[in-house]
């Protein structure tokens, strides 16, 4: 089982994503998370695999809980609202604390941008995003969890894809019939 945990700060949209990635719904209503965990099976190769996603607190109150996360996490989601410039700032911050907890040689994410539908509100250029991501070596998306729908499936993919790959040393654990996984 794969444990990818979503982070970044409040409102940028990462309940949004996971119940669009998850339900195909998209969530109007803004509630704070505090903490939720979602499974799901997925067809990997010819097996069945489950991944399990950690939706975090974006918000101060309710993050303490996030450390606990990351330390068990395998994959990692980054998002920000491309609506917030502050949101994208602190995502250094996020990878900062990944990188010192995990304390792997490498950090197997992507990065988000979220709401390019609001695209009369936008204040972080793709650009930044793009550039962002070419320094923590990671695919970068811009999405919209209200419009877009196979884009998701797509990011979710590409990440589990990278975990798939890894040699079996790696700490992560798996099932043994994914030894040799290939994502279709
Ligand atoms: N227009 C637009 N609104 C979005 C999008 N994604 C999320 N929202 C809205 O933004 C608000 C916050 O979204 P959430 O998914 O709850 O944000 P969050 O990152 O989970 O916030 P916390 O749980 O507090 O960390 C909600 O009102 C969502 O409907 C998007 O792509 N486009
Ligand atoms: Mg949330």
């Amino acid at each position: 089982m794969f444990k990818i945990v979503l982070l970044g700060s409040e409102g940028v949209g990462k309940s949004a994503i996971t119940i669009k990635y998850l339900r195909n719904k998209f969530i109007e209503d803004y509630d704070p998370t505090i903490e939720e965990i979602y499974r799901k099976d997925i067809i990997i190769g010819e097996e069945l695999q489950t991944i399990q996603i950690h939706d975090t607190a974006g918000h101060e109150e309710f993050n303490i809980l996030n450390e606990k996360y990351i330390k068990n996490g395998d994959g990692f989601i980054f998002i920000y609202s491309v609506t917030n410039e502050e949101s994208f700032r602190i995502i250094k911050e996020y990878y900062n604390s990944v990188k010192t907890l995990i304390n792997k040689k490498r950090i197997h994410c992507v990065l988000i941008g979220n709401k390019r539908d609001l695209y009369n509100d936008r204040v972080v250029d793709i650009s930044e995003g793009e550039q962002l991501a070419m320094n923590y070596n990671c695919e970068f998306y811009e999405t919209s969890a209200k419009l877009d729908t196979v884009r998701l499936d797509v990011i979710f993919n590409r990440l589990i894809k990278q975990l798939c790959l890894l040699p079996k040393s790696t700490s992560i654990r798996r099932t043994r019939s994914i030894d040799k996984c290939t994502l279709l």
